[in-house]
């Protein structure tokens, strides 16, 4: 296999400063003319490399002559004589036939594109490389029945009608900009828009594009690319820059969303929301890829990435700054603990398997491969770090820095880290250790007391795991938060510091400490690492009802909850007593805000306790949670009917306060029907039934799927019927059986994949089944491998339409180590049956080959 390093980097020979495109636009045949102004970069008499990928070339021109081409592998080969040549070609693409959801392609009546990585050799031949910077000149041509509205980056400036119904529309981009963010987009689409005038007063035209049915179902993405452009002004400095602001939602996208200059393109299900369609957390994921999209305008965009490798430059930036957005919209603690949960769902998970890879990689066959949670979750760690260790304020000079210093650049992670040191004097040499060594560091703490002399002593080693190709680690700088309570007083025993531990091991000394301490450590979740603190289960308890960080209060209590279950598992059975009461003093607790009572009441995720474990027994951990979740659930069945009571919000609004409201009123549901009172199922269909708002009918349709009540097929085909033209609905119809935890889910995910309404074709859909049921770890890993089988079975479909969607879908598979021989064998199975199909792709083939390894 073809592999890139990172160490091969060499500038380009060939820049091109301009370049204009001309689409003569059509579903089965689309012709593109593309005129490259090329300059030599420095002394040398390298020809100029295009790349293109699945094109018809039609012509080839050199200053104005016609040549034969010449191709040097995949590329084209052009040799040429001065310094600064006009490349002309003219190509063909059929966007109707191209499954990949990469180039030109049609969705749902439009036409589209998608670039990144490196979509846009299948658009036209060029050098498709991030560090090269060109100012684009659009025209494109269509019918103007079928495509009324026709789109591309930057400024409008020219449109109007053509002979033969056809019309034209003409854009230019004052940017230069990598060829990773051209777009354009034509179709039958409405806008709704807006003004809005920046801190220094220029006025720009925002605009979101869907088709006419969706129009009601924007307003919110509207208010929170508004809300947005705002924020970034004042928390860092940073303004729009172009007159137009546009978004088009489309329905088939490979993933959330994407930044293209002055014209961003969205899946659909990150743009269109209303109470009817849209739960509290589609709403929240809406919001934040609208934000996140925006602030690549300048974090990836006015400053992009020199090379792949420095993927997480403009990724975990961009990811950092839109956690920092949402957690000022709404509650900074409950969204730290969702942004932690993923973290730990997604991101440990690959750190410890075949797939773990540095921040920065060193290597990679297909670089669609790698925008993964380590890029981006990790990525946004690392940073944010930084920020926790040089304060907001020098953090934010870093960022003004890195901002005036790259601007118009292709730039490192070097030069980022590089901006922050200027800016702050802080010396992040060994800080660096973040980008380059992958898996999750470990910090064993050990905390001691002597009375006699009022002293405690905090003892700290930290372990980095091998990974692959990484066999022996340096100790890394982490930055841990810490704080001492007494566990008589509740007081705390001295300020909170900021140690950060450097060497392999650090004691750390607190003096007058009279009284017995408790550890709070990793406070808000300070260095992205797996703290092994052994604290018994009434100091957990303890922090869980005093600790004044409440990111460490959640800690604590599902601490508490997650070494009960594992000695459940690995014992056989474990005192449920401590955690039943510290629910039960979380959810009598006044003090405490509905959303934050429900996170921490609901138990870790099955895969979870799995992670903890050397040797996964997915029975075992699913009747262990079980019996925990009907204990708590019966033994404290008023405090749950009254939360769930207590929670009952009157009419949809979208606030912290109401969706915390709803929020607690699904966990309490979910225990209600846990603790099998008779009159359950009732509350839950009445809920499901009269719900103005889908997160709680969902809440209500997850909680009967989940159980054996009667009613569950009933709420089932209700739902579907009600939401049958509603693609992204019907996503969740699909998603919420793949994802059941009740016996008998393989046999209805495989009925499912018969279903009328089941496509591989669209991303969103493949993912709500098939992506669902792979992370339900039960259900996949039911005994007899019938669950791999499937999954192998729709990733062989896929990748022939799909190998980008396919390839994401491996990871599940790939922790075969983790599982007994049985397992193990089957899922190698899996894998080697997917391996050896002819013609797989290079995605599939490196995530696939390198999960066996
Ligand atoms: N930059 C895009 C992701 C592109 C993924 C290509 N495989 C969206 C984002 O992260 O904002
Ligand atoms: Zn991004």
């Amino acid at each position: 296999p073809r592999v890139v390093r990172r160490g091969d980097y060499a500038p380009p020979a060939w820049l091109v400063p301009d370049l204009a495109l001309h689409f003569t636009l059509d579903p089965a045949r689309t012709i593109v003319r593309a005129t490259l102004k090329v300059e030599r970069n420095g002394a040398h008499d390298l020809p100029l490399l295009l790349d293109g990928d699945g094109l018809e070339l039609l012509a080839l021109r050199v200053d104005g002559a016609a040549v034969d081409p010449v191709f040097a592998g995949e590329q084209l080969s052009i040799a040429l004589a001065g310094d600064a040549h006009e490349i002309e070609t003219e190509v063909a693409l059929a966007p109707e036939r191209n499954t990949q959801l990469m180039g030109l392609y049609a969705s749902g009546g439009l036409l589209c594109t998608q670039c990144e990585a490196e979509g846009f050799r299948r658009i036209t031949w060029f050098p498709d490389r991030p560090d090269i910077l060109t100012r684009y000149r659009v025209r494109l041509e269509a019918d103007k029945a079928r495509y009324p509205i026709l789109l591309s980056n930057g400024d409008p400036v020219a449109s109007g009608d053509l002979a033969g119904g056809r019309h034209f529309a003409e854009w230019h981009d004052p940017f230069p900009k990598p060829s990773y963010l051209f777009a354009l987009v034509a179709g039958d689409l409405v806008a709704n828009r807006t003004g809005f005038v920046t801190r220094s007063g220029r006025e720009v035209s925002l605009a979101i594009w869907v088709r006419a049915p969706d129009l009601a179902k924007t307003d919110h993405a509207l208010h929170a690319l508004e809300t947005a452009m705002r924020w970034d002004e004042q928390v860092y400095g940073r303004e729009y820059d172009l007159d137009v602001f546009n978004i088009v939602a489309v329905d088939d996208f490979n993933f959330g969303a994407m930044e293209n200059k002055g014209l961003n393109i969205f899946n659909s299900r990150y743009i269109l929301a209303d109470p009817d369609t849209a739960t509290d957390y589609d709403y929240d994921a809406v919001a934040a890829v609208v934000a996140h999209e925006y602030f690549h305008n300048w974090s990836g965009n006015r400053v992009t990435c020199r090379d792949w490798f420095q993927l997480s430059l403009k990724e975990g930036f961009t990811v950092l700054r839109d956690q920092q957005f949402s957690a000022d919209q709404g509650s900074p603690a409950v969204k730290r603990i969702e942004d932690v949960r993923s973290l730990r769902a997604a991101q440990f998970p690959e750190d410890a398997g075949p797939l773990a890879h540095p921040v920065r990689p060193d290597e990679y066959q297909e670089i669609s491969n790698f925008y993964t949670a380590t890029i981006y979750n990790k990525g946004a760690e690392v940073i944010r770090m930084m920020h926790t260790m040089l304060g907001a304020e020098r953090f934010r000079q870093g960022a003004d820095l890195y901002f005036d210093r790259h601007d118009g650049t292709a730039a490192t992670v070097e030069d980022f880290v590089r901006a922050m040191e200027d800016a702050s004097g802080a010396d992040l040499a060994q800080f660096r250790l973040w980008y380059s060594q992958a898996g999750t560091p470990r910090v064993q703490a050990l905390l001691s007391h002597e009375p006699g002399d009022g002293r405690a002593r905090l003892s700290l080693r930290q372990s980095v795991p091998p990974t692959p190709g990484q066999p022996v680690k340096q100790p890394m700088a982490l930055p841990l938060r810490i704080k001492l309570f007494g566990a008589e007083t509740a007081a705390p025993l001295a300020a909170e510091q900021l140690v950060e531990l450097r060497d392999e091991t650090a004691e750390i000394v607190f003096e007058g400490v009279s009284e017995r301490p408790v550890l709070s450590i990793n406070r808000g979740f300070s260095a992205p690492v797996i703290v092994d603190a052994n604290r018994p289960a009434a100091d957990l308890a303890f922090l869980s009802a005093h600790d004044d960080d409440p990111f460490a209060r959640y800690e604590a209590i599902q601490q508490l909850m997650l070494d009960t279950l594992v000695l459940g598992v690995t014992q056989g059975r474990a005192d449920h007593g401590a955690v039943i009461a510290a629910v039960r003093a979380t959810l009598r607790d006044r003090a405490l805000d509905a959303a934050f009572i429900a996170e921490a009441v609901l138990l870790p995720s099955e895969s979870f306790i799995g992670d903890q474990m050397a040797m996964v027994d997915p029975e075992a951990i699913h009747r262990v949670r079980e019996a925990l979740r009907r204990d708590l659930a019966q033994s404290l069945a008023a405090d749950w009917r009254a939360a769930y009571e207590g929670a009952h919000a009157n009419r949809f609004e979208y606030s912290p306060a109401a969706k915390g409201a709803r929020r607690l009123r699904t966990v309490s549901l979910g225990y209600v029907m846990a603790s099998g009172a008779p009159d359950a199922p009732e509350i839950a269909f009445a809920q499901f039934e009269a719900a103005d708002n889908m997160t709680d009918r969902q809440g209500a349709l997850t909680a009967l799927v989940n159980s054996d009540a009667d009613c569950r097929e009933a709420a089932l085909d209700i739902f579907y019927h009600r939401y049958s033209d509603n693609a992204l609905v019907l996503d969740k119809w699909f998603s919420t059986q793949a994802l059941a935890t009740r016996d008998g889910t393989l046999d209805r995910v495989i009925e499912l994949a018969q279903h009328r309404d089941f496509t591989l074709a669209n991303p969103n859909r493949a993912r709500a089944l098939v992506g669902a049921f792979s992370v339900n770890q039960r259900a996949f890993h039911t005994a007899g491998g019938g669950g791999y089988a499937f999954v192998a079975d729709q990733l062989i479909a896929l990748d022939k339409l799909n190998p980008q969607t396919a390839a994401k879908l491996v990871p599940a598979l790939g922790r075969w180590r983790r599982f007994d021989a049985e397992r193990a064998q089957a899922m190698r199975g899996a894998l080697e049956r997917i391996l050896a199909v002819p013609g797989i792709s290079r995605d599939m083939f490196e995530q696939v080959s390198k999960s066996l390894e």
